[in-house]
């Protein structure tokens, strides 16, 4: 199992327990502070620099790599799709940055190929695969998915992936697997928000291993007809459209299947806050949100939160 740094108690006095984003703020300023007087100004400066061109020009270079997949009419949803750069500019990546305006700027560093993933722990078949590899043996289809994070935003946006079930039948998890445990990428040197020590890095989370074979389970690797942009996490992300945003974790660099259940980041920071199911109700509160309703990014429409997102044909037997 990957080593996970839980903090204690007393790394996390009660006066910082404040949102996802409003924890991390204060830390970053500080962090901010330290990096103009250390010399961490070339890394701002190339930033700026060489990337005049704006969101549009760096989504140009994605758009110049499309991926074949098929669409998948199963997935359609009724509400209005998400613009690309409305979605490609609001992003929480904390790797990089607390600012989701700034996320796609900070991640123009992240070089996302080449690429390994690991597979391990309770299967007949580890596997360390070359993301690319792994993209061509798998069969990619385009689904357009209702998308909400805990903060009550929300997008419709078309990813392309496979099922994270395919992937999962072709190293046969053993019977005793329970679980599936996923990490994402450590490098401070490019994710300047790693270099917070304060915060359990590499960001981890997890599902049951019936969550992970449920077919809307999606390992995904392209969005709006291409291969994904970093800001989205590239190479390859999960997406679990009944849950909140947190779950779908990033820039997986293993996938492990454990008899035990995993932690998953945000519930080892703030445990009274997010848990490890965090499937979207509109009945259940954060204590810092209602999550009755939730407002669509771009249009800013409000609309009633539907319980497990829409997706309770698909997944409420998996609560009861
Ligand atoms: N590794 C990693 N994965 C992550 C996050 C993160 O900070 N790091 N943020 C999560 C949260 S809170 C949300 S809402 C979604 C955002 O995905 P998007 O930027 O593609 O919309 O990614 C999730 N996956
Ligand atoms: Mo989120």
């Amino acid at each position: 199992m990957p080593y996970i740094k839980i903090p204690k108690g007393w790394e996390i006095p009660e006066n910082q327990v404040t949102p996802e984003s409003d924890y991390i703020n204060r830390r970053t300023f500080i962090k901010k502070m330290g990096i103009a007087s250390i010399g961490g100004l070339s890394l701002i400066g190339t930033t700026a620099c060489a990337k005049g061109k704006g969101v549009e020009g760096q989504l140009e270079a994605f758009r110049a790599q499309p991926l074949a997949a098929t669409h998948n009419s199963q997935f359609t949803v009724t509400r209005q799709m998400t613009d690309e750069v409305v979605a490609a500019t609001y992003n929480n990546f904390y790797e990089f940055t607390m600012a989701k305006d700034r996320v796609w700027k900070l991640v123009e560093q992240f070089e996302t190929r080449p690429w390994e993933i690991e597979i391990s722990g309770l299967v007949d078949k580890p596997m360390t695969l070359d993301v690319d590899e792994l993209i061509k043996q798998m069969p990619l289809e385009e689904r357009i998915y209702r998308f909400r994070c805990v903060e009550t935003w929300a997008m419709v946006v078309p990813w392309i992936g496979f099922p994270m079930k395919a992937l999962l039948e072709k190293v046969q998890p053993k019977s005793s697997a329970k679980y599936v445990q996923m990490v994402t990428f450590m490098n401070p040197d490019v994710a300047p928000h790693q270099n917070n020590s304060r915060l359990p890095w590499p960001y981890f989370e997890g599902l049951t291993l019936a969550e992970a074979m449920n077919d809307l389970t999606l390992l995904v690797v392209g969005i709006y007809g291409h291969i994904l942009p970093p800001q989205h996490g590239a190479p390859i992300r999960l997406i679990v459209p009944w849950k909140y945003g947190f779950k779908s974790i990033k820039s997986i660099v293993s996938i492990e299947l454990t008899d035990r259940k995993p932690r998953n980041f945000w519930n080892v920071l703030l445990p009274r806050e997010y848990g490890f199911e965090a499937n979207v109700n509109p009945n259940v509160s954060h204590p810092r949100w209602s999550q009755a309703t939730e407002r669509m990014i771009g249009s800013g429409d409000r609309h009633p939160t539907v319980i497990y997102n829409g997706y309770a044909d698909a997944v409420a037997h998996l609560y009861q």
